[in-house]
């Protein structure tokens, strides 16, 4: 998800860096982010206001003065790029005790039928119970599609053999609900066109006023950048959408339409689509997107993964644990189990913050997962109580691990060191803010003690110089101190 921009705001950024900054050479960066954002296909307007609001904000913060500008400028990017694209509001607000009514609209093929089985299962999680309408008369299949849909959800879906407009569809779809007395949400799926055209807003426009919807919303199709934004306005005009709903953000949507949209038309974005089935939609969280597009990870969206792939209980245990400073290498391993659970290692890395700077190329990754296995193994070959104390083991212990887990004994202890250090940070991440939190976790992401590839690297760079000879350096010492002890007591006589 916009690897352009983040690639092109990273290198902008990076003209804050470089040794004291000017007037001259601030406003060279503040070109290249106005560059980044245009290549992303934000409207110009949108871009232009952007870097004037940051030029203000970082005078106002005396940038030039102070002695990290890069942290500052990046603080103030991240706060612009959320206050561009947020506030946000995630309500539908369904109404207790009558039927709720959300119309979606937008072009042809931007999602709308996928997203009201993505919406309606979303409602039904949250236990409400909902209809479908085919109000799509115009695509032959769209009832059908949607049909299947309702199969897969469990859902009723209302259609009719022998549709007259989309109106009526939608009119006697809110009779038949009420009749049926255990619907409380009926999602219309209307037709979509390949542009904006006055008999698709007729119809639409027909339907609001006649059924008033409680919500309309605008599925969007964030891969077609100002296009999208365009025909957004067009349909905020003519409808007063509640909100946007921004699909395929899984694919390589530039960012242009997640960053221009609500600037442009006023209207809050609600969810987003990352994915064709139908639990891919995720609230829209403004900081967590400005935070991915700067690369900086998306801490928050990786622990809710994580959430729904461990256990509750036994992460609610590894908290308390974290807190008291107990975190074990049985909970590491249970911690990289549950990671390697949540998918694809490259998906993972770019959430971490820190990371996204630091992909490697895709082949790569493939060592990175090896690396995570080694790591297991050697956790493995641990007896329990070296794994509840790892102060425990010594030399010789150290030697039995790697042989039993097929490695050096300097795997054993770079690991050993990597959980201390791990383990010290998240005790002292516990009574900070988020804020702090955030800040060091990047620390953690850029001294590479997140990062299985930097020791890839590192392994890499040893092998050039040839393998370390361990045993070789032991014997060595282990001559010195007895030549030592020789030499005392030579002393001593
Ligand atoms: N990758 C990805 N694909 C999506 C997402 N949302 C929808 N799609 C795909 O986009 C295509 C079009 O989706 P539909 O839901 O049929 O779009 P529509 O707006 O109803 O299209 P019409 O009814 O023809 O106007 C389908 O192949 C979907 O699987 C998403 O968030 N991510
Ligand atoms: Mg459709």
């Amino acid at each position: 998800m916009f690897e352009g921009i983040t690639k092109g705001l990273q290198g902008a950024l990076s003209f804050f860096n470089r040794g004291k900054l000017t007037e001259h050479n601030m406003q060279d960066g503040l070109r290249a982010v106005q560059q980044a954002l245009l290549e992303a296909d934000v409207s110009y307007q949108v871009a232009r206001t952007f870097v004037q609001k940051i030029e203000e904000e970082a005078a106002g913060t005396k940038i030039l003065e102070s002695l990290n500008p890069e942290q500052q400028i990046v603080g103030i990017v991240h706060q612009q790029l959320v206050n561009l694209m947020g506030p946000v509001d995630h309500s539908l607000n369904i109404r207790r005790g009558e039927i709720t009514i959300i119309m979606m609209c937008g072009l042809q093929g931007s999602g709308k039928t996928t997203t009201c089985g993505k919406l309606a299962t979303m409602l039904k999680a949250e236990g409400r119970r909902c209809m479908l309408v085919a109000a799509d008369l115009q695509r032959p299949g769209a009832v059908d599609q949607l049909k299947i849909l309702g199969e897969q959800i469990g859902l009723p879906v209302y259609s009719e053999a022998q549709p007259t407009t989309a109106l009526k569809v939608c009119a006697n779809a809110l009779a038949a609900a009420k009749r049926s007395q255990d619907v409380s949400v009926l999602i219309l799926d209307t037709a979509g066109r390949l542009h904006v055209d006055q008999a698709l807003m007729n119809e639409l426009e027909e339907i609001d006023r006649k059924l008033q919807p409680h919500q309309v919303l605008l599925v969007c199709d964030s891969m077609t950048g100002q296009d999208a934004v365009n025909s957004a306005k067009a349909f905020n005009d003519a409808l007063e959408l509640n909100g946007v709903i921004l699909t395929k953000l899984d694919g390589d949507a530039r960012g242009g339409a997640a960053l221009s949209i609500r600037s442009v038309t006023g209207v809050p974005i609600k969810f987003i689509g990352v994915g064709e089935q139908l639990e891919k939609l995720e609230k829209f969280h403004p900081e967590r997107m400005a935070g991915r597009i700067l690369g900086m990870g998306d801490v928050v969206s990786l622990f809710e993964k994580a959430q729904e792939q461990f256990d509750a209980e036994q992460m609610e245990a590894q908290r308390q644990k974290m807190l008291k400073g107990k975190f074990t290498l049985v909970d590491f391993k249970e911690q990289m189990k549950g990671i390697r659970k949540m998918g694809s290692i490259s998906d993972i890395m770019k959430m971490i913050p820190g990371m996204g700077q630091m992909m490697p190329a895709s082949g790569e990754l493939d060592g990175a997962e090896d690396e995570m296995r080694k790591i297991e193994g050697i956790i493995d070959s641990m007896t329990p109580r070296e794994r509840e104390n790892p102060d425990l083991i010594d030399n010789s212990r150290r030697r039995r691990i790697a042989k039993g887990s097929a490695c050096e004994p300097h795997d054993v202890n770079k690991l050993l060191k990597q959980f201390k250090d791990m383990a010290g940070l998240m005790q002292q991440m516990a009574g900070k803010s988020k804020m702090e939190q955030f800040r060091m976790f990047q620390q953690m992401g850029q001294s590479g003690m997140l990062n299985p590839d930097a020791q890839l690297q590192a392994a890499k760079m040893r092998s050039k110089r040839g393998p370390e000879d361990f045993r070789a350096e032991a014997e060595k010492k282990k001559k010195q101190r007895k030549d030592a002890k020789k030499q005392r007591k030579k002393n001593r006589k």
